[in-house]
């Protein structure tokens, strides 16, 4: 913690801490109830080889297309009763593995031979749009789609164990190797996945993000385009040569004795850093980076949308496999991912996101193999109209879900790299996010690092608004009654004076 004496003065980026500096005692690398590892650990780091396990066919742990259970009835099938799936899947992604070059009508034909059902639903435009764009002689793809249909194929030899879906109000956690996570990821792009494709209310997996790539085939865009140039590449390197380490996915569940009471709390704030310079991808490496996320970790990132979360996911495509098993996360819970791997490198934002070359990712590992690489994902609230969010219960809440995202497991975990949560598309307003995360990354014992994204204006207000409330030293308790009555002015029409404003007014007459 810095004196008090310079209070107010935001740090250098420097005096935060990182991975691999602060060093967060690990243990041994063991599965339990809790924590199911899907790789034999006695052989780790010689051998990432699957850990061994039955196949189980329930709606607690996903459904896997390789199981026995998983059957279909083929179009125009004269025989009696279903057959099994796998069976046809390897069939038709077996015939194209054995090829040395396919087409996209060839992987259109294959997917369909086992999703019959979608024959006249399911477009291939983006794909095929997008294998065209890429220049003739760099064109990888053709031998591409062999080598990920081989890939697939792997499945049964690759993950043996039920894979648990990380389920609502538990806390839980999977660790695979990302070679288990390659290959989950190219029956996903194989649209493999059993009773994934229906969506809605009162389908099987209806709290769960969708999986199989189609809708990212669909109906052509520029985005798409670009969307599959990072997939794609990923499954160049992977397919390439294989990465040797470990991932883990932990699903966070704090019950309301886990929560601070906001209104007591004496904690103070701790060290920030804002800049309207730079990332959170790239600036933060090492610390625990923020993904300003959907309910359904991912969101669009298997459609349209290409925000700052469906970015890091293409950016960072062994993320997607979240989607498998992580049901929608609720108002005290949030999805820690240690140890993905950074496989390409892009400018730009929503439309004018551009992927701009492969990347090398030069971080180093954990004692568990896992790349030291920390996201967390956690969804604010998405605000219909900006007015709904100066309501006490609703900052209270965001102020739970940053709590549980921040808190720490132990010792020497690095501090936060994190932004304007929830001030995109969800319609926050800055100033106030920045706060909450303020206080919640005090309550959690972290310092902060806010990337403002080149708005010069945030970078100011927080920067001051930091400066007073340290100066005044004031405790959370304290913010939390002042974010109070601030919300009872907005909703008393007050519109026109900013938290900020607030703040300076009510320093000025020492009301804080
Ligand atoms: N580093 C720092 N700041 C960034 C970065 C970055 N890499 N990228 C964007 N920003 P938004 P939300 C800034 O809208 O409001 C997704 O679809 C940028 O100024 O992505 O929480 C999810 O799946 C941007 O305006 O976050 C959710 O459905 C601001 O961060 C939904 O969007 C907010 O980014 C979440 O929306």
């Amino acid at each position: 913690e810095r004196p008090r004496e310079e209070a107010g003065a935001c740090c250098p980026l420097q005096d935060l801490k990182r991975l691999p500096q602060c060093r967060p005692p690990l243990g041994e690398l063991r599965f339990g109830r809790a924590h199911t590892v899907l790789v034999d650990v006695r052989l780790v780091p010689q051998r990432f080889v699957a850990q061994d396990g039955r196949d189980v066919w329930s709606s607690n742990v996903v459904k896997m297309p390789c199981s026995p259970s998983s059957s279909m009835v083929k179009s125009g099938w004269t025989g009696s009763g279903p057959v099994e799936r796998w069976k046809v899947i390897s069939k038709h992604l077996g015939a194209l593995s054995s090829r040395s070059e396919a087409d996209v009508a060839d992987v259109q034909k294959a997917i369909m031979k086992y999703n019959p059902k979608y024959e006249k639903q399911w477009l291939f435009d983006s794909l095929a749009s997008f294998v065209k764009v890429i220049p003739k002689e760099d064109n990888y793809l053709p031998s591409l789609f062999p080598k990920m249909a081989a890939l697939a194929l792997k499945l049964p030899e690759h993950v043996k164990k039920a894979i648990p879906l990380l389920s609502a109000g538990r806390t839980a956690a999977v660790t695979l190797s990302q070679v288990q996570i390659s290959c989950l990821l190219a029956n996903a792009f194989f649209c493999t996945f059993p009773h994934r494709n229906a969506c809605g209310a009162h389908t099987e997996y209806w709290g769960l993000p969708s999986i199989n790539f189609t809708s990212l085939f669909g109906k052509t865009s520029q985005r798409k385009r670009q969307k599959l140039r990072a997939i794609m590449q990923y499954f160049k390197e992977v397919t390439d040569s294989p990465p040797r380490g470990l991932v883990t996915f932990e699903r966070r569940c704090l019950s309301n004795a886990e929560l601070p009471d906001w209104t007591s709390s004496k904690k103070k704030l701790l060290q920030l850093h804002v800049t309207s310079q730079g990332s959170i991808e790239d600036d933060g490496v090492g610390m625990l980076q923020v993904d300003f996320a959907a309910s359904l970790v991912g969101g669009g990132v298997l459609n349209s949308g290409l925000l700052q979360e469906e970015i890091l996911f293409l950016i960072h495509p062994e993320l997607i496999v979240s989607r498998l098993f992580t049901e929608r996360l609720g108002d005290n819970e949030c999805l820690i991912i240690t140890g993905c791997q950074k496989f390409s490198i892009y400018s730009g934002f929503g439309d004018r996101f551009e992927w701009v070359g492969p990347c090398v990712d030069s971080v180093g590992r954990d004692e568990w193999f896992r790349l030291q690489r920390q996201i967390v994902a956690m969804d604010a609230l998405h605000f219909k109209h900006p007015s709904e969010q100066y309501d006490v219960r609703k900052v209270q809440r965001e102020l739970n879900k940053a709590y549980c995202g921040f808190k720490k497991v132990g010792a020497g975990e690095p501090d936060v790299a994190t932004g304007k949560w929830g001030c995109g598309a969800f319609n926050g307003e800055p100033q106030l996010k920045a706060l909450i995360q303020l206080m919640a990354a005090a309550e959690a014992g972290r310092g902060l690092a806010f990337f403002t994204f080149r708005d010069e204006k945030t970078k100011r207000d927080v920067e001051q608004m930091y400066k007073l409330l340290v100066r005044e030293d004031v405790t959370v308790g304290q913010l939390y009654a002042l974010i109070q009555d601030y919300c009872r002015l907005r909703t008393h029409g007050g519109s026109g004076v900013d938290l900020l404003q607030f703040i300076t007014l009510r320093s000025s007459r020492s009301q804080l």
